[in-house]
């Protein structure tokens, strides 16, 4: 059965995004939902226009379907969410589990030649899908990671997929594409700073101070999302952890941090991705949780990035 995401009528077959829901947040550290935000923003995402102010009408035309959620990722969340700290490898060994089935549906959708997103859940996510990318792309493309966290921990909690891991599991796999660029991020630490720097550039940091001090002083936002957009690769992978936003945008995620980005520089910065002729392979949606107004920020966000997605495609 369908979500009917957006409510439009796209046949699993028509449609040229395929989105896999992940309901996942084994390793969160904080706040508890993300597991239910695909459900959330799939029931918000009836209100939003199908009408885009830059992409007009793409994500009717060409179709956007996903899928219902894997009961077996859900059942594994389900069991393990509430002792997971008392229960660290077996929460290992399932997020391997959500990586693999994550994955193949991912490469089976890619196949078919269809744009797949990730609607998480947990940052930890999107891991599978990102494999599957790079399977097809080998690592000729960039991650470009908009959040209020580096997400370059080794480790957190012990638990080795965990959402504060992801781009350091995307970084150091085999997998690894050939570049990571950070906005917004404002919460790190000394570890995560040390593998910044010691990068040689692979991971180019946007910190969310030094963006505002940008602003602060008179540089517009237009000259800084060209800087951005100037360090990325053609082929670029979006990875949206919805707490990059404003938090007042995203109250109800698991780990809202003070700053951010508005709406409006999100899409913005998205406007001129698809000046510069980028092609977005692939994105994922992680950490909507919390109320009505979580998902409809969510939805929306969502159906922004299925706009950029289908308009650097066609
Ligand atoms: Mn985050």
């Amino acid at each position: 059965m369908s979500m009917n995401i957006f409510g439009i009528n796209t046949k699993e077959k028509e449609a040229a995004i395929a989105l896999i829901p992940v309901p996942w947040e084994v390793t969160t550290s904080y706040g508890n939902g993300t597991a239910d935000g695909p459900k959330i923003i799939e029931r918000a995402s009836h209100q939003v226009d199908l009408w885009d102010s830059t992409f007009e009408n793409i994500v009717e035309q060409k179709g956007v379907f996903m899928f219902s959620e894997n009961n077996t990722i859900r059942e594994l969340n389900d069991k393990l969410k509430p002792k997971a700290l008392d229960s660290v490898n077996e929460v290992n060994s399932a997020s391997e589990r959500v990586n693999e089935l994550v994955y193949r549906k991912a490469k089976d959708n890619l196949e078919k030649n269809k744009v797949v997103g990730v609607v998480g859940g947990d940052h930890s996510s999107p891991l599978g899908l990102i494999k599957a990318i790079t399977e097809k792309y080998t690592n000729d493309y960039g991650v470009l990671h908009f959040d209020a966290h580096a997400d370059l921990r080794k480790q957190y909690q012990g638990f080795s997929h965990s959402h504060a891991s992801i781009m350091y599991n995307v970084m150091t796999a085999p997998f690894a594409p050939k570049k990571l660029v950070q906005v917004g991020i404002r919460d790190f630490c000394e570890e995560e700073l040390a593998r910044i720097k010691k990068s040689e550039g692979k991971i180019k940091t946007f910190f969310d101070d030094a963006l505002s001090e940008k602003k602060f002083s008179g540089t517009t936002w237009e000259t800084i999302t060209d800087t951005i957009v100037m360090e990325l690769p053609n082929n670029i992978y979006i990875s949206f952890d919805i707490d990059g936003l404003d938090p007042n945008l995203c109250q109800g995620t698991g780990t809202p941090v003070p700053g951010g980005l508005s709406f409006n520089e999100c899409s913005y910065f998205f406007k001129k991705l698809f000046a510069a002729k980028k092609k977005i392979i692939g994105f994922d949606l992680c950490e909507v949780s919390g109320s009505e107004w979580d998902a409809n920020v969510g939805a929306r966000v969502l159906f922004k990035l299925c706009g950029l997605t289908l308009a650097t495609n066609f």
